[in-house]
């Protein structure tokens, strides 16, 4: 399609679509017409991948998640379709600025971090690969809070409202809904039961098209909304209750209201469930509905159906799978099971106690009571199987998800090489015993074409003119660019692409926030969810015994930096918050230092999202990932700064260890302890204050907070972090400060040799394309669901 011919279709598009002429088209319009234009470029790769997957008969992945933090589609399905140079054009020439167009579009947050953002990286790759697949989650209608800092410095969260504005991609599909009955009875009639729900909300489909790279392939992302059966009831408003004739309405839309801000504490919310059970069960009914379309048989269910289950929230599908099939479809219930299992995959995506899901039986058997009977029987056949087992799915009233997830999946997987022999030695060290081939690696990755190629196009020019084309599905390619790093040629145009990238960065933080940032400065940029075991605290800390010395010493030669911080803490997490408080102030502090002017600026902007990631990770120099060792199941943000020629700061975590090998330990600065020595650590009870003694630097930085130097003097203000630190530090910050001081020291030391650090960071892009996605899902198709490419 040429820019002319995209130009039509965006003016058809305005006039019959948005009901505009272009002499009073707005932004939104211009926005939506453009979308609609590039929609209909993917309605044929979707047709036919749908055809073709028909045609061959092929198996299909159903991605069950809770979350798919797809942030923007528009500039996305333009890379992907080939059409960036045409859609530029074709908008200017229409008199509206291409970048404002793109920024109309909503962030879609529907997920919390790193888990709902690899679902949406594993979209792009299925698509990409030509693996028939279908994404089945929930179509929220608040996604993950606003965040907005209070004149205090604290946390403020507002509602998300990305449905105020039709969106423009998806297609709402009426013709699939379904029931879905919660609570009841169940009454045995022979050998199956009979569930009568007590009340019901119907599923209503939408789908958008996930389009792949060069526009070969488009799978499908389903969401279901929640609404009532019947949408109003005219007795009680003709009997002038106004109010409760809506309320029936109002009640089946809170399932598919909001989605849950919390990313590693599971509280068992009825809510929670009710969601958990909804959406899955609408995707079961909606897969066993295409399969039956198709075959007779439904022992040959699992050649036809491959069902991941990201994490446990849709833990629910073995038992509503075995529910279908046994008491619905009347097959004999052992032989449900296995068919079940057979289709259903599991991925860990965390170690965390306080995050693995259980149910109450209590709330289970009133809100799904067949299926309490069920996870029962599967206890049950499991112990009579394996009488040795220690642990069971049900305990001290409680469900297990974890282990009722283990139990139902022919597969488990980790998300890194670490993750994996966690799994296999802590949590599920009983379960792998007794299945010792269940547990399988699958290292996660992320998209090259939006972290690299949308994100970074001055970066991916330079690739392309280095190395040729084609290496954005063939990611491993960027080791071609090795010889080239050698040359200073190279290295120059490396290190103008990272100014380039900075000065853009730097321009925003003073738009948007108005602080003057250095562009020559190191950007040392740490992004992702507040949690103290990703200890943004450790960094803060660090932060404020530099700027104490370089108070002391402003000529003793520091690398100039500027301290970047984004996220979001969930409401709930009050020490997350005081982080968060903290950092705030911190910057206020030192951003008013004339001493430090030049040397140190902290920068904090609100709200981090895809979007804003988008923005920060190309203009970063140093990459934070200093997670207590054991504690971040992979981390996929560490991947995308690799890639984007950021150096490392971090621990012997997740991916971090898989990056570090790749990239070589001389390209990497590794501080802190092992997760073995962390626990062995934790075993003394002064290992913090002993940490703190040994450390005049870190009580230095602990004192200068109790002395209110960030609260205007008032001493109490953060005893919550810092009581912490010295009487408990699980995260043990206090014992890995000195070793993150030393090794930031290194940074710096570093950084001052810059051409050899351009190098370095050249290298890290050149070494990491292993992260791609692509390559991690072709380990699921191959390892976990059985499935050949069809391109
Ligand atoms: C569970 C129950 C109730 C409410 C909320 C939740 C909930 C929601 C989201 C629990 C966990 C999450 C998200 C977890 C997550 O994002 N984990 C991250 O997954 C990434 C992809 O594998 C990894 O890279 C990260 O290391 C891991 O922290």
């Amino acid at each position: 399609m040429t820019a002319t011919e995209l130009r039509e279709a965006i003016l058809r598009h305005l006039e019959f679509s948005q009901g505009k002429d272009l002499a009073h088209a707005s932004l939104y319009d211009m926005r939506m017409a453009l979308t609609l234009a590039i929609r209909d470029r993917i309605i044929e790769p979707w047709f036919h991948a749908t055809r073709a997957t028909y045609a061959a008969q092929s198996k299909r992945v159903y991605y069950l998640s809770m979350e798919f933090l797809i942030g923007r589609l528009l500039e996305d399905a333009i890379l992907n379709v080939g059409l960036t140079e045409a859609a530029h054009e074709a908008v200017s020439g229409l008199g509206f600025d291409f970048r404002d167009v793109l920024n109309d579009e909503p962030d879609a947050a529907l997920g919390n971090g790193g888990l709902g953002r690899l679902a949406a990286c594993f979209l792009d790759s299925m698509s990409t690969l030509g693996c028939p697949a279908y994404g089945y989650g929930i179509r929220y209608e608040h996604g993950l809070f606003r965040q907005s800092f209070g004149p205090d410095g604290r946390q403020v969260e507002d509602a998300e409202d990305w449905l105020r504005q039709s969106h423009g991609w998806e297609f709402e599909r009426p013709e699939a809904s379904f029931r879905i009955g919660f609570g009841g009875s169940v009454a045995e009639s022979g050998r199956s039961a009979v569930w009568t729900p007590e009340n019901a909300v119907m599923a209503k489909a939408y789908d958008t098209p996930i389009v792949g790279w060069q526009g070969k392939w488009a799978n499908t992302l389903r969401l279901w909304g929640a609404e009532p059966l019947r949408a109003f009831d005219l007795a009680a408003f003709n009997k002038g209750d106004f109010t409760g004739a809506a309320a029936p309405e109002a009640l089946a839309r809170t399932i598919s209201r909001v989605l849950y801000p919390d990313d590693t504490t599971a509280q068992g919310k009825e809510l929670r469930l009710k969601q958990e059970f909804f959406f899955t069960a609408a995707s079961l009914r909606d897969i066993l509905r295409r399969f039956t379309s198709e075959h007779s048989d439904l022992r040959a269910l699992p050649s036809r159906v491959a069902i991941q289950m990201n994490d446990t929230h849709p833990a629910i599908a073995g038992p509503e799978l075995i529910r279908l099939l046994a008491d619905e479809r009347g097959l004999p219930f052992e032989e449900a099971v296995d068919t079940a299992r057979a289709c259903l995959g599991y991925t860990n995506h965390t170690l965390m106690p306080e995050a693995l899901e259980r149910w109450s039986e209590s709330l289970m058997a009133e809100v799904l009571p067949r299926h309490m009977q069920i996870i029962e029987r599967i206890d049950e056949m499991h112990a009579k199987a394996h009488p040795t087992r220690k642990s069971s799915i049900l305990e001290n009233g409680e469900v297990k998800m974890g282990e009722l997830s283990f139990i139902m999946a022919h597969r488990v997987n980790g998300v890194s090489a670490l993750h994996t022999e966690l799994v296999k030695s802590t949590v599920f060290s009983d379960l792998h015993a007794l299945h010792p081939d269940r547990i399988v690696n699958e290292t996660n990755g992320v998209t090259p074409r939006r972290w690299i190629k949308g994100a970074n196009p001055r970066l991916s020019s330079l690739i392309t003119e280095t190395i040729g084309e084609g290496w954005e599905d063939h990611l491993e390619r960027l080791t071609e660019l090795e010889p080239a790093i050698e040359t200073q040629e190279f290295r120059d145009r490396f290190a103008a692409v990272k100014a380039a990238n900075k000065a853009d960065l730097a321009e925003w933080i003073g738009t948007t926030m108005g602080i003057s940032v250095n562009p020559d400065a190191m950007f040392d940029v740490q992004i992702k969810r507040f949690h103290e075991y990703k200890r943004q605290h450790l960094n803060i800390l660090e932060t404020i015994a530099l700027w104490l010395e370089m108070r002391e010493n402003p000529k003793a030669g520091w690398a100039p930096r500027v301290k970047i911080f984004g996220g979001k803490a969930a409401p709930g997490y009050v020490m997350a918050k005081e982080i968060i408080h903290l950092i705030n102030n911190v910057a206020r502090v030192v951003n008013a230092d004339k001493a430090t002017r030049e040397l140190l600026t902290v920068v904090y902007p609100p709200n981090y999202n895809v979007t804003m990631a988008e923005k920060l990770i190309p203009a970063a120099d140093l990459s934070e990932q200093i997670s207590t060792a054991g504690k971040e199941a992979s981390g996929t943000g560490n991947m995308k700064f690799s890639l984007n020629g950021a150096l490392t700061i971090g621990t012997l975590d997740g991916a971090n260890v898989e990056i570090r090998d790749l990239v070589g330990e001389e390209n990497f600065f590794l501080f802190g302890m092992t997760a073995d020595e962390v626990v062995e650590r934790r075993r003394h009870p002064d290992h913090a204050s002993s940490a703190i003694a040994e450390s005049p630097r870190l009580t230095a930085a602990i004192e200068a907070i109790e002395a209110g130097m960030f609260s205007n003097g008032d001493k109490a203000m953060y005893r919550m972090i810092t009581q912490n630190l010295r009487a408990h530090d699980y995260f043990t910050v206090c014992a890995d400060f000195d070793s993150y001081w030393d090794a930031q020291r290194r940074v710096d030391t570093a950084w001052f040799d810059r051409d050899n650090w351009t190098r370095m960071a050249a290298l890290n892009a050149a070494r990491t394309g292993w992260f791609s996605s692509d390559r991690t899902i072709k380990g699921y198709m191959g390892d976990i669901w059985n499935i050949s490419p069809m391109i």
